[in-house]
C-alpha cells in the first residue's frame, strides 16, 4: 500500500489547506481498506477566496491573445502525455476502472488539449454587411468570466479537461470542484495545469463535498458561469438556482441509453457493441447501454451470445491487467445498484445472470457488482426507464424497427443511442427518428470523440452541447460590433428607407 496523497485546494497560484479543520478521505472501490488521499472539507470562505481569485485574473486573462491562452492548454496537453501512465494508474487505484479504460481517460483529456488549443486559433466570428453605407458589421465572442466547474468521478481527468481547456481558451477563469470520490485525479491534473504555467488566479481547485463547496459556488453572486456534470436531480437544483441568479449553465445530466439490434444486423458486431456499451466502466458512464432492444427473430440467438459472453466476463481490481469489469465506485452506488436489481425483481424482470454481490476472495474487500442481464422488461418497468449506473442492462424484445424506434425514444432521456442493421434506410431512419442528442450506427452507445459534439436532448441537458466548436458557445458570449465610418448620424431602418 501506498501512503495516502494529501490533497490541498489550489488558488490563487498557490496550494493552501482550507479554512476549516475537517479532512475527507477518497478509497480504493477494489480494497476499501486502503486510503488513496485526503482532502480538504472546504468551507464557503475558500470558495470566496478563490471566486475572489479567480475574479482578479479575469481581468488580465481575458486580454492575454487566445492563441497565447492555447498555448497554456497546449503545454496541458503534452505534460498530460508524460504523466498519462501514471494519471491512469493513480486513476485505476482512486475509482476503480480498468487500466485500459483509465488510459483512455486520460487520452480523451490530451486530445482534448491539443484540439482546444488549435481554437485558440480560431474563435471565428462573422462579417456581414450592414444595410447602410460606409458602415462595418461583424461579430466576436467574448469570455463570461469566472467559470465554475462542478464535475463527477467517473471521467476524473477527461471531463474536467472537456470544461476547464475550452473555457481557458476562451479568455475565462475556472474554479474547478472535482468529485469527492476522485480528489486525487483532480490534484495530479491541477498540478499539470500549475506547471504549465497558467498565471495566478486562472484555474483554481476547491475541494470538498458538494452540498457545500459545489451549493456555494452555484449560489455565488460572483461566479457567471457554471458547468455541471452529474445526475438529473442535482441538475435541477443547479438549473434552477443558475436561473434565479441569472447565471449561465451548462448541465450534462443522465442517460437511458439504448442499443437497436435488429434481425439484419451482424450479431457478433453487436455483440460485441453491447458487451463494451453496457459492462464498459461497469456501466458508469452517462453513455452506457442501459437497454437491448433486440428484434424477435434474433433475440434468443442474441440473448444466448450475451450470455455466454458476459459469463467470461472477469471481475476484479482495475489495476489487475485481467480485469474486464471492475467495482463500482462507492458503497452507495453498490446499494443504489442492488437496490434496482430488488425493483427489477418485484417488477417481473427475470435475472437471466448476475444479479448480485459477489462473496469470492478478494472482491469482498470492494465494491464489487456482477455484471447482469436482466430478461422480459417491458418498456414501463422502472428499470427500463431510471438510470441505473452499474452493470445492469435491461433486454426488451420488439416485433419492428418502427416499435424499436419508439421503445428508444420513450424515455426522458435522451444522450446516446445505438442501431446495428446492414439496412442503409433503416440507418437513416435512425439517425433522422431518434430523439437523443448522439447516435450510432454499428457502434456501441459509447465512445465520443473530442471533436463532436457532446449532449443530449430532454432531461438529459439544457441544450448546451459540450466538446467540438459547441463548447465555445458555452464558455463565450456573442458580441455584435458596427462600425460607421461614413462620418455622420445613419439611422438603421429609417434612412436607408423612403
Ligand atoms: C460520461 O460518461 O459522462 O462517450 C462521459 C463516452 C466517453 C465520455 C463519457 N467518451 O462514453
Amino acid at each position: 500500500m501506498t501512503t495516502p496523497l494529501n490533497c490541498r485546494n489550489y488558488i490563487d497560484g498557490q496550494w493552501l489547506s482550507a479554512t476549516g479543520e475537517a479532512t475527507l478521505e477518497s478509497r480504493n472501490p477494489a480494497l476499501r481498506s486502503e486510503v488513496v488521499a485526503t482532502f480538504p472539507r472546504s468551507v464557503i470562505n475558500d470558495v470566496n477566496v478563490a471566486v475572489t481569485a479567480a475574479r482578479q485574473a479575469y481581468q488580465s486573462w481575458r486580454k492575454v491573445p487566445a492563441p497565447a491562452r492555447a498555448e497554456y492548454v497546449f503545454r496541458v496537453g503534452e505534460i498530460l502525455l508524460q504523466h498519462k501512465e501514471e494519471l491512469a494508474q493513480l486513476m485505476s487505484r482512486e475509482m476503480g476502472k480498468p487500466l485500459t479504460e483509465a488510459r483512455g481517460d486520460v487520452q480523451e483529456a490530451i486530445d482534448c488539449a491539443f484540439y482546444s488549443a488549435g481554437e485558440g486559433r480560431r474563435l471565428f466570428g462573422q462579417t456581414t454587411p450592414s444595410e447602410m453605407p460606409n458602415k462595418f458589421a461583424m461579430t466576436v465572442r467574448m469570455p463570461i468570466g469566472v467559470c465554475a466547474l462542478i464535475t463527477p468521478w467517473n471521467f476524473p481527468v477527461a471531463i474536467p479537461c472537456w470544461k476547464a481547456m475550452p473555457a481557458l481558451v476562451c479568455g475565462n477563469t475556472v474554479i474547478l470542484k472535482p468529485a469527492e470520490d476522485t480528489p486525487a485525479c483532480a490534484t495530479k491534473l491541477i498540478e499539470i495545469f500549475a506547471e504549465a504555467g497558467f498565471p495566478p488566479g486562472v484555474i483554481n481547485l476547491v475541494h470538498g463535498v458538494g452540498e457545500e463547496v459545489g451549493k456555494a459556488l452555484v449560489e455565488h453572486p460572483d461566479v457567471d458561469l457554471v458547468s455541471f456534470t452529474g445526475s438529473s436531480e442535482t441538475g435541477a437544483f443547479v438549473g434552477a438556482t443558475c436561473g434565479r441568479t441569472h447565471k449561465r449553465v451548462c448541465l450534462e445530466l443522465g442517460g437511458k441509453n439504448a442499443q437497436v439490434v435488429m434481425e439484419d444486423a451482424d450479431l457478433g458486431l453487436a455483440l460485441d457493441g453491447a458487451v463494451w456499451g453496457a459492462f464498459g466502466t461497469t456501466g458508469q458512464r452517462c453513455t452506457a447501454t442501459s437497454r437491448l432492444i433486440l428484434h424477435r427473430d434474433i433475440k434468443e440467438k442474441f440473448t444466448a451470445m450475451l450470455y455466454e459472453r458476459t459469463s467470461k466476463l472477469r471481475l476484479g481490481p482495475g489495476t489487475d491487467p485481467n480485469t474486464d469489469i471492475g467495482p463500482l465506485v462507492n458503497e452507495l452506488q453498490l446499494q443504489r445498484v442492488s437496490k434496482y436489481l430488488e425493483i427489477a425483481r418485484e417488477e417481473g424482470a427475470k435475472v437471466l445472470i448476475g444479479g448480485d454481490i459477489p462473496n469470492e476472495g478478494q472482491l469482498k474487500n470492494g465494491y464489487f457488482f456482477q455484471p447482469t442481464i436482466l430478461d422480459e422488461v417491458t418498456p414501463k418497468m422502472r428499470v427500463a426507464r431510471e438510470e441505473i449506473f452499474g452493470p445492469v442492462v435491461a433486454l426488451i424484445e420488439v416485433s419492428s424497427f418502427e416499435e424499436a424506434i419508439a421503445i428508444l425514444n420513450d424515455t426522458n432521456y435522451g444522450l446516446s443511442s445505438s442501431v446495428y442493421t446492414r439496412d442503409i434506410n433503416r440507418a437513416f431512419a435512425a439517425m433522422r427518428d431518434i430523439e437523443a442528442g448522439i447516435t450510432y450506427i454499428n457502434g456501441p452507445t459509447i465512445g465520443a470523440e473530442v471533436h463532436l459534439p457532446f449532449g443530449g436532448v430532454k432531461h438529459t441537458g439544457n441544450g448546451h452541447r459540450e466538446a467540438g466548436t459547441t463548447a465555445l458557445d458555452i464558455f463565450t458570449e456573442w458580441k455584435s460590433v458596427y462600425v460607421d465610418f461614413s462620418g455622420s448620424l445613419q439611422r438603421a431602418q429609417i434612412d436607408n428607407r423612403s
